[in-house]
């Protein structure tokens, strides 16, 4: 069996938080202006995961009207396993504020959300106390006890520990009973590349809390190291008593200052305890090995051939997913897309894609617009998006980058269902402190596979560095206009060269 490797969760996956139940680990994360929102992940070795769901998939428990901004929406979950049931506490920030969700599958189905008025601070935490006292920490840091069952608040918000003196942005605390101690994590610096964890103890979930003598227990700030921006973590204890902790770090590549494309994803790595204090592992590329089997991971399927009636809990929309304009039941093995009268570059628009995972990869999807204008786009935002489309007998590849929108190239195409194609290749310009980190190829499949490039774009223009924000790159299918159908959609990881045959 080859090493683990981290990214245990790749791609656009941030803010993980885990539980156990068992022998079964489960993990969520944030998902923004994208819907269905929190991704439900499964392992049973904390290595290799499986998406199982998301919690909120139906638009009662989503709501994410049309002016959701990018990098707006769900932030930062917490998931916990308490009395029988599956909690969820995660913020909406752009409208419904906290809420609260729960189930007895994590699979699904997740409740309707209960808000939380009275907790008014993003990264919601829970936790339990001996007596049943339920205590909501969010960033700042305060803490309120609340009733989950209705979200009331029981007090007044107060202010427990704010980190590290100086030190930016306290948020993402994780309140844990450990030993003889109440424990609380959190993330300060920023989430950028002064990202680090830190924590504080004691006697009870309300304090006082003594920061850890040798805080940050973990940060890459100022190092060459790999895996920066490392932060926002959670810690769980396996069934043999060992610790581990999960969080989220991006891999940057290219010259200075160096873009990180595919999101913040997530990492493990181990946690000892020294003088009551955790100690966190490193965190490398290579993950590290449990000392438990590893699960043989089931390989993931490359290729959608749309023949089921729902999606693949992995395919995400913009703010809402509606059967009106997505749907495999028009044509039997297609997928079907309606414009509802946005284009890529507003916020709203018919998309769906899936989070890009890996540095570099390959991308396929069978297209027929003879009834509209449509295609395939790697998504960082409305702002920053690179795509080929198919409209009036034409490819087209189209640029958007900050406020400049270009096609880019274009060639007439015969009639029918067309391949198009995007494959993410090694940086193609001169290796120096300048470089980026990729090169985005946008083009039609020949026959054997392989890419016919229209265009070969500068990744560096559709990275969290240029954009802004919080998420990282989805690629999908889209109509900006009209019906498009998609018979089949192919992503698989590629060498860095490229644009040849598979
Ligand atoms: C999240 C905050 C953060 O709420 O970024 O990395 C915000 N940390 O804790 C959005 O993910």
């Amino acid at each position: 069996m080859t090493s683990p490797t981290n990214p245990v969760i790749a791609g656009f996956h941030p803010d993980p938080s885990v539980c156990r139940v068992g022998e079964d680990y489960y993990l969520a994360c944030s998902s923004f202006e994208y819907f269905p929102g929190v991704p439900i992940f499964h392992s049973r070795d904390l290595v290799h995961w499986t998406q199982i769901g998301n919690a909120l998939d139906r638009p009662s428990q989503l709501r994410l009207p049309a002016g959701t901004a990018s990098s707006g929406g769900i932030y930062a979950p917490t998931l916990r396993h308490h009395d029988g049931r599956f909690w969820i506490v995660t913020t909406n920030v752009s409208g419904d504020g906290n809420l609260l969700v729960t189930a007895t599958d994590p699979a699904g189905p997740w409740s309707e959300p209960i808000a939380l008025p009275g907790v008014v601070g993003i990264d919601p935490d829970l936790a339990w106390d001996d007596d049943g006292a339920c205590w909501c920490t969010f960033a700042g840091v305060s803490q309120v006890r609340i009733d989950p069952h209705t979200g009331i608040c029981l007090g007044e918000p107060r202010r427990i520990w704010s980190g590290t003196p100086g030190a930016k942005a306290p948020e993402a605390p994780h309140l844990y009973r450990i030993g003889g101690f109440w424990y609380l994590l959190l993330a300060e610096g920023g989430t950028e590349r002064g990202h680090a964890v830190s924590v504080a103890r004691g006697p009870s979930p309300a304090g006082p809390f003594e920061p850890c003598p040798r805080n940050p227990i973990l940060t890459h700030r100022g190092t060459d190291r790999p895996i920066q921006n490392t932060g926002h973590a959670d810690l769980v204890q396996a069934p043999d008593g060992s610790w581990w902790m999960v969080l989220l770090g991006v891999r940057p590549h290219g010259g200075t200052p160096g873009w990180h494309v595919l999101g913040r994803e997530t990492f493990l790595t181990p946690l000892r305890w020294v003088d009551g204090w955790p100690v966190a592992g490193d965190v490398s590329l290579e993950a590290p090995a449990p000392p438990w089997p590893l699960t043989v991971a089931a390989a993931e399927p490359v290729r959608d051939d749309f023949d089921r009636a729902d999606l693949h809990p992995r395919w995400i929309s913009l703010r809402v997913r509606t059967p009106e304009h997505c749907t495999t039941g028009d044509r039997p093995g297609w997928l079907t897309l309606r414009a509802r009268g946005g284009s890529l570059d507003d916020l709203d628009v018919t998309f769906v894609g899936r989070r890009q995972q890996d540095r570099y990869c390959r991308v396929r999807t069978a297209v027929d617009a003879s009834g509209g204008r449509g295609g395939l786009a790697v998504r960082l935002d409305e702002r920053h998006h690179y795509a080929i489309e198919l409209a009036d007998g034409e490819a087209r590849v189209v640029a958007r980058i900050g406020p400049l929108r270009t096609v880019v190239a274009a060639r007439a195409v015969p009639g029918g269902p067309v391949v198009l194609g995007a494959d993410t290749v090694a940086y193609e310009g001169a290796q120096d402190s300048r470089s980026g980190p990729d090169c985005v190829s946008l083009g039609l499949a020949r026959p054997d596979g392989s890419l016919d490039a229209l265009a070969t774009l500068d990744g560096r223009y559709l990275s969290t560095e240029v954009a802004g924000g919080f998420t990282g790159r989805v690629i999908g299918m889209y109509a900006e206009h009209g019906t498009v159908h998609f018979d089949w959609f192919d992503y698989r990881p590629a060498p860095p060269s490229s644009c040849g045959p598979s």
